[in-house]
């Protein structure tokens, strides 16, 4: 009597609200092999003046169990099953928006991959940076007036901190660490205070080069550009450099390449000049070798710097920087599929 009572406690405490727990609830309580018929097997053990009380509570029992069965039965009947057989595998299903690669991004990765392939490393470092390896490092002490073009944005905690104005800074500490020879390019976003136009912003991305071994001539940084154009714009493109001024290098140059568009007989892009400029660059001046303590009498090294932001624009046909970081899904859009 008293395992009866057990087994209605248990009966209570069930949980029964699947089809599965449904059968598993009716296989051990009212099955064959079941609870309930094992008491009643039970029934030929029970003293003869014990069996009639014996009889009604387990008729009493079996009612309980049945009952239990048959509400879970119903209640279960209405709710949602397992219903796979419901679910038409052959329709399409709901389109996932693709996304798409930021333009920058596109571009930015594809000036990585060609000088991975010439042995370039890539490296990186802080944009926030002290006044020392962005400027001073470079041959741009304070107060001279190359810094007047690369006003920046300063740190209120520390006036020593900046944003820093190109990636030079990561090549400065690249070359500080000591392990020569040097072969890095170093992507990254850089900051300057400019009033936002269609052909300025407060932040844009560069890619920096950098090599410094010994015997590291001018040829070897002609014939390294010219193979990178050649890779970024056709096999046709050819190259002009023309003498510059860079703080930092000593000879330094503007590099431009025939112009993708028209092949050079003029068109709006190249201004009806033929040629576009994409980059700067120079041999690394001795003094900012000496500042990061290489031997400027053993090793030479050249460097380039160009603006992911205007390559983009050129490989792309965009006329407004605003529109990179805008996020305007128009734009963004239309780089879906893009490499
Ligand atoms: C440009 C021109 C340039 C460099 C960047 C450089 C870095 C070190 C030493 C010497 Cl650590 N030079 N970088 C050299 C020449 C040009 O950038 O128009 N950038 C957007």
């Amino acid at each position: 009597m008293q395992q009866i009572e057990k087994y209605k406690n248990e009966i209570d405490l069930s949980a029964v609200s699947n089809p599965q727990e449904l059968e598993e609830f009716r296989i051990k309580y009212l099955g064959t092999k079941g609870i309930v018929k094992g008491l009643f097997g039970e029934m030929k053990n029970v003293p003869a003046e014990s069996r009639k009380e014996f009889g009604l509570v387990l008729n009493d029992f079996k009612l309980y169990a049945e009952t239990k069965y048959e509400t879970a039965k119903e209640s279960s009947n209405g709710k949602p099953q397992i219903a796979t057989e419901e679910i038409d595998l052959s329709l399409p299903g709901d389109p996932l928006p693709t996304g798409s690669r930021h333009p920058i991004n596109i571009v930015r990765q594809r000036i990585i991959n060609i000088f991975q392939r010439l042995g370039f490393a890539v490296a990186d470092g802080p944009e926030i940076e002290d006044d020392w390896h962005n400027f001073t490092a470079l041959n741009l002490p304070a107060n001279h007036p190359a810094r007047d073009m690369q006003d920046t944005f300063y740190i209120n905690q520390n006036p020593d901190w900046l944003l820093r104005t190109h990636t030079s800074n990561v090549q400065i500490r690249e070359m500080q660490k000591g392990k020569l020879p040097v072969r890095i390019i170093c992507p990254g976003r850089v900051y300057r205070n400019e009033t936002i136009s269609a052909r300025a912003h407060c932040f844009f991305h560069q890619v920096e080069g950098l090599y410094v071994d010994e015997h590291v001539s001018f040829a070897d940084l002609k014939q390294t550009l010219y193979f990178f154009v050649q890779e970024l714009f056709g096999k046709d493109v050819t190259l002009r450099f023309r003498p510059s001024y860079f703080p930092f290098t000593e000879p330094s140059a503007e590099m431009d390449v025939s112009c993708f568009i028209c092949g050079g007989s003029g068109c709006r892009v190249c201004k009806q000049s033929g040629w576009v400029e994409i980059l700067g660059c120079g041999m690394v001046h001795p003094k900012v070798l000496e500042n990061c303590g290489i031997d400027s009498e053993k090793y030479t090294g050249y460097a380039f710097g160009m603006g992911i932001e205007r390559l983009t624009m050129l490989v792309y046909g965009i006329n407004d920087l605003r529109l990179f970081s805008e996020n305007d899904v128009r734009f963004l859009r239309q780089f879906t599929g893009a490499v």
